[in-house]
């Protein structure tokens, strides 16, 4: 009996459950470009070349294996570019008896499944490359308002026996962080990073994307993403190596020019199934009981996979599709045009716009404190500054980047995912970069002309919001301050706010440069 076998872009591993019965006799594997895809919302066009590139090498390593690939390219002219045509089209061609596919990353996708009707059972399986099944996560955090990524994680660690001794936690603590978020030293020089020369099927990929989504936001070369599992295991490797020992100590540093310090880049293979979460772990736990890696580094950066993947998946599923729809702090503005020109006189913003439109990537507190911090100070409606994220890193895919982004960074969810929203001002980005001596502004400065924008924009942020945040407990030491502070130094900070605010472009809407 043949089974058709759909492999979405972002599934792109041998073990993943609609493969594990495969009868390579009879079944196919089908997997489509479409155009919807890298449209929806106008992702990098690294971010579309890495995943169409990676998908064609994963098709060869199937047919190499023997297996039937059906694999629709995107310039195909048959080609109807939505995954409901291509699949409605595939069963027409092969008449399988059912269609078999893993469950998807996104709602839109998973709602998209609900409604097909092929004439043939379809068989959604659950996604097994994470430790905690959806369907769990709630039973697993219920009843827990707060501490619930510190209780998920202890429970993910104990389940899965990682960086654990007899019934504890390795090294007899399980949180190293207060060893952790050095700044770089002055003159520190981080490693040197393995990038992929594109091969004959990556340059086939970067023409059709300069062709198709030539407009779109990013730089599309050089382009040195790995896109084999065969790569993506050589830099995984180079991370333990060579970054791995680091990464706890600067892993909240930021540096002017040095856009990937010590992390590790691999949540584009992760995101899409090149590397596993569980072989991940496993690599870096070696590197701990060999003595190549210090405890604060091997737990900090476990904990990013084993807790905060996890964890942000669990609150998307268990959330969507009301998560998406609040708006805790009632944020309206538009996206501010810098975030797809990059043209600022604030230099932490330029950086790290910067590095997003030259790479698909930005670290972490990048993108919390610096990007993520601007649009909640700001007020930026959530929807605008979500599309955003969504768009320009390669490792976006709804499930984390809504949280991350709705949750973390806007509090928008109201505190489903974090107690408190991360509201700076300049005096942080200062303490944890270089950024601010090559910044027009002054980081030590309150108010006038020359203040550093993110000084004025946080208190006016925590003014704006008084009514919501003020009762919150864990915002009592700023409330404390603001109450103590004169009236025409309030009355100043909301003057400085309006007229950087007035003066803000907001974009057009089109993401032709
Ligand atoms: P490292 O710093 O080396 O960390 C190791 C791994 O831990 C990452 O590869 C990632 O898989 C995982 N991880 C770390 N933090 C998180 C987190 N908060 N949530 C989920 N996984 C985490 N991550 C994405 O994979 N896709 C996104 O779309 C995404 N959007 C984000 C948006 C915002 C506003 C913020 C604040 C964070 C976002 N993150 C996202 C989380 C995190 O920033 C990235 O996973 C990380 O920067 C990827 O780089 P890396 O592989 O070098 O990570
Ligand atoms: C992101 C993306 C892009 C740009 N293109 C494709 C594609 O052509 N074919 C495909 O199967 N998947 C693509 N993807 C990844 C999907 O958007 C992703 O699989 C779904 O959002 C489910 O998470
Ligand atoms: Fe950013 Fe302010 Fe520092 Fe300039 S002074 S780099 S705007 S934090």
């Amino acid at each position: 009996m043949k089974t058709l076998r759909l492999i979405l872009g972002d599934q792109l591993t041998r073990n993943l459950s609609s493969l594990s019965d495969l009868d390579p006799a009879h079944d196919v594997v089908l997997m489509v470009e479409v155009a919807a895809e890298a449209r929806y919302v106008p992702h990098h066009k690294q971010k579309i070349a890495f995943l169409l590139s990676a998908m064609r090498h994963f098709a060869q390593d199937l047919l190499a294996e023997g297996i039937q690939v059906d694999y629709v390219k995107l310039d195909d002219p048959a080609n109807s570019h939505s995954f409901t045509g291509e699949l409605t089209r595939a069963v027409a061609r092969h008449r399988p008896h059912s269609v078999v596919v893993t469950e998807p990353g996104e709602w839109r996708i998973w709602q998209m499944m609900q409604d097909w009707d092929l004439g043939c059972p379809v068989d959604i399986r659950p996604d097994d490359r994470f430790f905690c099944a959806r369907g769990e996560f709630a039973a697993l955090t219920h009843a827990r308002k707060t501490g619930r990524l510190e209780f998920l994680y202890r429970e993910m660690r104990r389940r899965a026996r990682i960086l654990m001794r007899d019934d504890g936690p390795e090294g007899g603590q399980w949180n190293f962080d207060p060893e952790n978020r050095k700044s770089l030293p002055r003159g520190h020089r981080p490693p040197a990073r393995t990038r992929f020369a594109p091969d004959a099927t990556t340059h086939e990929v970067l023409t059709l994307v300069a062709t198709h989504f030539g407009h779109h936001f990013g730089d599309l070369e050089p382009f040195g993403w790995a896109v084999t599992r065969a790569d993506a295991l050589r830099a995984l490797d180079h991370f333990i190596t060579d970054c791995l020992p680091s990464f706890g100590d600067y892993q909240d540093a930021m540096k002017t020019g040095e856009d990937l310090l010590y992390h590790s880049l691999i949540s584009p293979y992760l995101n899409c199934g090149l590397l596993i979460p569980r072989e991940v772990c496993a690599r870096a736990e070696r590197a701990f009981h060999s003595g190549a890696a210090p405890i604060n580094a091997v737990e900090g950066f476990i904990r990013q996979i084993l807790g905060w993947r996890e964890f942000v998946r669990g609150i998307y599923w268990a959330e969507m599709p009301g998560y998406a729809q609040t708006n805790y702090l009632n944020a309206t503005r538009d996206l501010p045009a810098l975030y797809w020109t990059g043209q600022t006189l604030m230099h932490c913003m330029e950086e790290c716009i910067g590095t997003t439109r030259r790479h698909a990537y930005a670290h972490h507190i990048q993108r919390l404190m610096v990007t993520g911090n601007f649009a909640l100070l700001i007020g930026v409606a959530p929807a605008q500054i979500e599309e955003w994220y969504l768009a320009v890193y390669a490792d976006a895919y709804e499930w984390v980047e809504l949280p991350n982004v709705h949750g973390m960074v806007m509090h928008a969810d109201g505190g489903r995912l974090g107690s408190k929203p991360y509201a700076a001002s300049g005096a942080y980005i200062d303490r944890m970069s270089d950024y601010c001596k090559g910044c027009a502004y002054d980081p030590k400065v309150k108010l006038g002309p020359k203040a550093c924008p993110f000084n004025y924009l946080y208190w006016n942020f925590l003014i704006q919001n008084a009514g919501t945040l003020s009762p919150n407990p864990r915002m009592a030491l700023p409330y404390r301050t603001l109450s103590n502070m004169p009236p025409d130094q309030k009355a100043e900070i909301s003057r400085s706010s309006a007229a950087f605010l007035a003066a803000l472009p907001t974009w057009n809407g089109t993401q032709d440069q």
